[in-house]
């Protein structure tokens, strides 16, 4: 869902000019300088990433041994985090090591599978929060060569497996190590104690040096930046170390504080923004809830919602980077790769839909999305709209979009009748059949096109928690879903929209609400698991202008899922007329 600036033809010149803008300069605009680089040198060692779209991201460690279960329990929220929510003294952790033996990690497999899955590159957890390295390494013990009696190379054979296959391969290294001295507790914790910060950084750089010797990967991909004693500063002069190290190799916003920090990369987690950003990104999400594998976590998530989640996300100019937690021996779950395949035919029959496409503006479409080809102006071109509800009317509307001239075709060329309806373009879908999950529709336009209705800029960073309306379990006598766009019919003290919300980082967060209210403004009540957050918007002035309202701060300190709810409150008897969007801006503190 795509939101934008006001409600004229400037839209399209504003944002078309700005889209352009931000990828022919794309020196983000937030991003702290951290390197000499040129506009252009970034943007050409970016290129292959930013044509990507889709890459392969693989939880696997001494936690997949466990399977997200201690003592024949099964351990709440996410399996890598198993040692902090089992509450397993490191003591006990620690040995666990000589139970990992990948004896059936078959690297031709996994990345064949990726490569048929339509993905480019791969992106591995070299080292989790755990500290266990997936590698030999020469500044510890606690790895895959003295730790385990496993004795191959599994880096060196993804590593090879994508050379075979021409993918990229990727390393995800975690600030956090529950496992190093500088950091070692008894019980892991979000914000492990920080004992010899010179010494760990020292020895990260020992190890992040070994990679780049070793495997030379194309992403250095960070994670657990949220760590208080990991300031900006550690993070721009470890971006620096590695930009001299690897001058070619992308490393992703986690090096540094990933609210502040948008280079090489935003990486928003679990959550798909609301529209275009101003910098290169990739939005992370897994087949199923927890990222390694769990053995009781059987939410997969279905085939329709991954290949319309990745279209959403390309359509908007991101990447999707799509999780899979194999099994202790290395092999995967089978509706994991059955998934991934899947996705791989959808991508197959509609590359030049896939690979070949940027973001533009349009108003928001009950239906689908909207993207167009790399070489399309503002004037003319070619779109494609993604059909992801296939109209019961056979009558499919494109709304609020005009043309000068349009000719509307099926993804193989038939052409299909179409007439303007007001401010919609109606297309007569009878000579077209729908494709599962996702339809494609070609528009070839010319004259220009003109945007008629009211697109909002929430001046998205990336990392922002986006919990939409068309997503909400929605609870009330009268309380209705428009149009997969926003929830009308306020009129109950117990009417609410919910959520199940996912916190990639701990922190304060911002929490501010978008909405139309025409009745002297409403109190406004938002909860995070015990977390209350009570607020009031004011009138927005009309019943179809939207405005952004602040409601103040929550403190979300536990990685992982929470519910969310929210609800409004009384006001002269009447509440706001229609909710859409809720949005957590992570403060950095
Ligand atoms: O704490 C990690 C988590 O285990 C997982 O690795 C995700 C995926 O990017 N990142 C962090 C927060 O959720």
């Amino acid at each position: 869902m795509k939101h934008y600036l006001k409600s004229t033809n400037s839209v399209l010149k504003t944002a078309f000019a700005m889209t352009m803008a931000a990828w022919l300069f794309s020196c983000p605009l937030h991003a702290v300088e951290a390197s000499a680089e040129s506009d252009e040198a970034f943007q050409e060692r970016m290129q292959w990433f930013t044509d990507a779209q889709f890459g392969l991201f693989i939880h696997y460690g001494v936690y997949s041994t466990l399977g997200g279960e201690w003592k024949g329990e099964s351990v709440p929220r996410y399996a890598e985090w198993i040692q902090r929510w089992g509450k397993i003294p490191a003591e006990e952790y620690y040995p666990l090591a000589k139970d990992f033996s990948p004896d059936k990690l078959d690297a031709d497999l996994w990345v064949r599978t990726a490569k048929e899955a339509g993905m480019k590159y791969m992106v591995i957890t070299t080292k989790h929060h755990e500290g266990f390295c997936l590698w030999d390494s020469e500044v510890t013990e606690y790895d895959l060569g003295e730790a385990t009696d496993f004795d191959r190379d599994i880096l060196g054979e993804l590593k090879a497996a994508c050379e075979k296959y021409g993918l990229k391969f990727g390393t995800y290294y975690s600030i956090i190590d529950w496992h190093h001295p500088s950091q070692r507790v008894e019980l892991a914790t979000n914000q492990p104690p920080m004992y010899d910060k010179e010494g760990y950084v020292m020895y990260m750089k020992a190890q992040l040096k070994e990679l780049i010797d070793r495997y030379d990967p194309a992403i250095m991909w960070f994670d657990g930046d949220w760590v208080k004693w990991w300031t900006m500063e550690d993070g721009l002069d470890l971006y620096e170390y590695l930009r001299e190290l690897s001058p070619d190799m992308i490393i992703n916003n986690r090096v540094a504080k990933r609210a502040q920090f948008k280079k090489d990369y935003g990486t928003p987690e679990n959550s798909t923004p609301g529209g275009a950003l101003d910098h290169v990104w990739e939005a992370c999400w897994t087949v199923n809830h927890s990222w390694g594998y769990k053995r009781s976590d059987t939410t997969w998530k279905s085939i329709d919602v991954l290949i319309q989640k990745q279209i959403d996300i390309n359509a908007k100019g991101g990447n999707l980077l799509l999780n899979v937690g194999p099994y202790a021996d290395g092999s995967w779950p089978e509706a994991s790769t059955d998934l991934l395949l899947q996705m791989g035919d959808w991508n197959a029959a509609h590359e030049e839909a896939v690979y070949g496409t940027e973001f533009v503006v349009t108003p928001e479409q009950s239906f689908g999305t909207m993207a167009k080809t790399k070489i399309s102006t503002e004037d003319k071109g070619e779109l494609f709209a993604y059909v992801f509800d296939w109209p019961e009317t056979g009558t499919l509307k494109i709304e609020n979009l005009s043309f000068g001239e349009v000719e509307v075709s099926t993804f193989d060329g038939r052409m299909l009748p179409s007439t303007v309806a007001g401010n919609n373009l109606e297309i007569d879908l009878t000579k077209a059949t729908s494709t599962s999950s996702a339809t494609v529709l070609r528009l070839n336009y010319s004259g220009g096109m003109k945007a008629h209705e009211q697109v909002i800029d929430l001046g998205l960073e990336g990392d922002e928690l986006i919990l939409e309306a068309g997503n909400a379990k929605v609870e009330g006598r009268r309380l209705v879903l428009v149009n997969k766009k926003y929830v009308s019919g306020w009129v109950d003290a117990e009417d609410k929209v919910s959520w199940t919300l996912n916190i990639p980082a701990p922190g304060k967060y911002l929490v501010k609400v978008l909405y139309v209210n025409d009745i002297g403004g409403s109190p406004v009540t938002v909860t995070v698991g015990d977390q209350v957050l009570t607020g009031k918007v004011e009138p927005t002035g009309s019943k179809s202008k939207y405005a952004l309202a602040e409601l103040g701060h929550l403190q979300l300190d536990t990685v992982g899922t929470a519910d969310c709810l929210l609800s409004f409150g009384m006001h002269r008897g009447k509440r706001a007329l229609n909710f859409k969007t809720l949005i957590f801006v992570p403060t950095g503190d």
